[in-house]
C-alpha cells in the first residue's frame, strides 16, 4: 500500500498538540472520548485519559476520575459511559434507559447499563507515580481506593458465573473490542428478535462505513441492549437471558494485574488488610484462569464461549493477555513474548511502525482499515508497555514506546491507525491516544 506523507512534529511540539487535544475535548464537566464521535464519558478512556491529565495537572486528572466514580451504580457497576448533555451518540441514554429500570443506576448523570475493562486501578498508580504527595492524590486514594475496591468485588460477585476467575462480558461493547473476529462466532448466534426497535447511527456521520462496524453487526449490538432491558439490567439475571455471554481472556488479564495493583496502593494507604489479601486471592485465581486459557498448539491465550460451551481459538492480539498478568511458565511465557516481537505480530516487515497490530497481517482475516479487524491501536500497545515495564522486559517496553511515538508523531491522534501506511483511521483528536503520547512523551 501507498504510504501517505505525513507531519513529523518534535517532542515539544507533540506534547503541546497533545494536551491542546486534551483540553479542546473538555466540555466543561469531562473530557470526552473524542469531540464528534464520542462525545461523552467512556470508563477506559478515562482511566488512560487521566494518566495524561496527571502530566499536566494532577488536580484535573484527579477530578476526571472522580467525575466517573460519581457515575458508579449503587451496586459497585461503573458504567461504560457516562453520557454529557451531548445527544450525538447513539445509544444514547434514552434508549439504554437504565435509570428508568434500575434503582441501582445514578438518575444523574445519566449512564449506560454495561462496563468496560477494569483498567482505573492501573491509572490510579500511575496518578500517584506522577504526583503523589500532593492532597488531591491523597484524596484519591482514600476516597477512590474504595471505590475500586467495590468496583472489582462487582466483577467478581456477578461476572464469574462458574467460579474460575474467568470472567465473562455480555456484550462485545465490554471487551473494548468491539468488532474484534473474537466475537464473531457468538455473535453468529445473537439473533435480533422483529421486535428491535427501529434506529438511527450517528456514528456514520462522523467516521467512513469502512471504518466501522456494520449493520448487521449494530442489529446484533442493539438486540443485546434490548434483552437487557427486559431484565431490568439486573446483573445476574443479564448474565442468565443474554444471549451472548463469553469469558473474556483480556478482561480476566487486565483484572489481574489490576488488583494487584490495588492491593499494593492499598497497602501503602493504610486500607483494611482484609481487603488487600481478598484483592490478592482475586488476582490468584485470575492468572490462573488466564493461564489456563492458554492453547500450546497456537501459543495464545483463548476466549470461552459460555453459551456455546467452546473454547474460541481466533488469532488476535487478546490472545497476549498473559504477558499482561504473568502466570504461565517461564518457557511458556518465553515463547508468548517471542511471538508478539516477531514476524507475524510486532515484527511483521510490511509495518509502518513495530508495534502490534489487533489482528495479524498474515491472518486471512486481518483487515487493515476495520476497526478492531487489524488496526493498530495506540493504546493497547501502551497496556503491553505498562505491563513489560512492570515485569523487567525494560528494552521491550522502551522499543514499543518508541515504535508508538513514532506512530503518533503525525500530531493527528488518530483513535486507531493504518498498519501498514500509518494513516490515522476512526476519529481524529481522540483523547486516549493522545494520553499516550504525552505519557509517553515523559
Ligand atoms: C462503543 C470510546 C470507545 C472505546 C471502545 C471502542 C469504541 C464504542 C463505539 O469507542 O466503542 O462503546 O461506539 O464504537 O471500541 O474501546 O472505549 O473511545
Amino acid at each position: 500500500p501507498v504510504r501517505p506523507a505525513r507531519r513529523r512534529f518534535d517532542s515539544v511540539q507533540l506534547a503541546a498538540r497533545a494536551a491542546w487535544t486534551l483540553g479542546g475535548n473538555d466540555n466543561g464537566t469531562m473530557i470526552t472520548a473524542a469531540p464528534r464521535l464520542y462525545p461523552h464519558m467512556w470508563s477506559w478512556d478515562t482511566a488512560f485519559i487521566s494518566i495524561g491529565l496527571a502530566h499536566l495537572n494532577v488536580d484535573r486528572a484527579v477530578r476526571e476520575l472522580e467525575t466517573l466514580f460519581a457515575a458508579q451504580w449503587r451496586d459497585g457497576m461503573l458504567p461504560h459511559i457516562v453520557f454529557s448533555e451531548d445527544g450525538g451518540y447513539f445509544p444514547g441514554p434514552q434508549r439504554w434507559g437504565a435509570a428508568e429500570l434500575n434503582a441501582d443506576a445514578p438518575d444523574s448523570p445519566r449512564t449506560s447499563g454495561i462496563c468496560q475493562p477494569p483498567v482505573h486501578a492501573i491509572a490510579l498508580r500511575r496518578i500517584v507515580d506522577i504526583g503523589g504527595g500532593s492532597p488531591a492524590v491523597d484524596r484519591l486514594l482514600t476516597d477512590g481506593w474504595p471505590k475500586l475496591y467495590r468496583w472489582h468485588e462487582w466483577l467478581v460477585r456477578h461476572r464469574d458465573p462458574h467460579g474460575t476467575g474467568l470472567l465473562a462480558i455480555t456484550h462485545g461493547w465490554e471487551s473494548g473490542m468491539d468488532n474484534s473476529p473474537r466475537w464473531d462466532l457468538p455473535y453468529a448466534a445473537v439473533i435480533p428478535g422483529p421486535d428491535l426497535p427501529p434506529y438511527e447511527r450517528l456514528d456514520r456521520r462522523v467516521a467512513a462505513a469502512a471504518e466501522r462496524p456494520s449493520d448487521a453487526e449494530y442489529d446484533r449490538y442493539l438486540w443485546l441492549v434490548e434483552q437487557m432491558r427486559k431484565v431490568r439490567y439486573d446483573a445476574d439475571q443479564v448474565v442468565r437471558t443474554s444471549s451472548f455471554l463469553v469469558g473474556d481472556v483480556f478482561v480476566t488479564a487486565l483484572f489481574a494485574l489490576a488488583s494487584e495493583v490495588l492491593a499494593t496502593l492499598g497497602e501503602q494507604s493504610g486500607q483494611p488488610s482484609w481487603r488487600i489479601r481478598q484483592l490478592r486471592g482475586w488476582a490468584r485465581r485470575s492468572r490462573v484462569a488466564v493461564a489456563s486459557a492458554y492453547d500450546p498448539a497456537t501459543g495464545l491465550a483463548r476466549d470461552y464461549d459460555l453459551r456455546a460451551g467452546t473454547w474460541l481459538s481466533t488469532a488476535t492480539l487478546a490472545g497476549f493477555a498473559p504477558l499482561l498478568c504473568g502466570g504461565l511458565p517461564a518457557a511458556d511465557e518465553n515463547r508468548m513474548l517471542a511471538t508478539i516481537l516477531g514476524p507475524d505480530w510486532a515484527g511483521h516487515p510490511d509495518l509502518f511502525a513495530a508495534i502490534p497490530p489487533s489482528v495479524s497481517p498474515n491472518d486471512p482475516a486481518f483487515r487493515a482499515r476495520e476497526y478492531w479487524r487489524g488496526p493498530v491501536w495506540p493504546v493497547i500497545a501502551w497496556l503491553f508497555g505498562w505491563a513489560f515495564e512492570h515485569h523487567g522486559w525494560t528494552a521491550e517496553a522502551a522499543r514499543l514506546r518508541t515504535e508508538c511515538l513514532r506512530l503518533v508523531e503525525d500530531g493527528t491522534f488518530g483513535e486507531y491507525y493504518h498498519p501498514l501506511t500509518g494513516e490515522p483511521l476512526g476519529s481524529q483528536q481522540q483523547s486516549w491516544t493522545a494520553t499516550v503520547a504525552l505519557d509517553w512523551l515523559h
